[in-house]
């Protein structure tokens, strides 16, 4: 099966505990490659643009504040099945939930910073790389 990508955040709560190194080796040892990657502030206009789908759930404004309350991790992510693959090594959003082994169980403080977002579908991870990163940022 060919190679796909998907889109990954490292979230505020993960990046302030100094976890970007552990979270990105737990993602490599489940076959992911990392072919772009970027620390950035997110502004609240990122942060409402890339969250758009949830802007009518009652956590959209925590969600937002969360999300731009220090640096996160940007990455574009590489590997067969990248988009599910991905979503099985992050583990359920609520950290209670979550399986052993994934990175919310080992990681996550809570439902809301719970460490990594990762794209839904190969379409959603479409949108979201393009969101980021331009073509040429990505190096495969
Ligand atoms: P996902 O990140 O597992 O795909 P989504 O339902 O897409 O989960 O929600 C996006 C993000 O919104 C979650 O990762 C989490 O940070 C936050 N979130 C989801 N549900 C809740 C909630 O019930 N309370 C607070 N924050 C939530
Ligand atoms: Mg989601």
């Amino acid at each position: 099966m060919a190679a796909t990508r998907t889109f990954s955040i490292i979230k505020p709560d993960a990046t302030r505990r100094n976890l970007t190194g552990a979270v990105t080796k737990m993602l490599e040892e489940a076959g992911l490659r990392v072919v772009a990657s970027r620390r950035i502030q997110m502004t609240k206009d990122q942060a409402e643009g890339f969250y758009g789908v949830h802007r009518e759930r009652p956590f959209f404004n925590d969600l937002v504040s969360f999300m731009t309350s220090g640096p996160v991790v940007v990455q574009v992510l590489e590997g067969e099945d990248a988009v599910k693959r991905n979503r099985d090594v992050m583990g359920a959003t609520n950290p209670a939930d979550a399986a052993e082994g994934t990175i919310r169980k080992a990681f996550a403080e809570s439902i809301e910073a719970n460490s990594v977002h990762g794209s839904d579908s190969d379409e959603n991870a479409k949108i979201e790389i393009d969101f980021f990163f331009k073509p040429e940022e990505i190096v495969g």
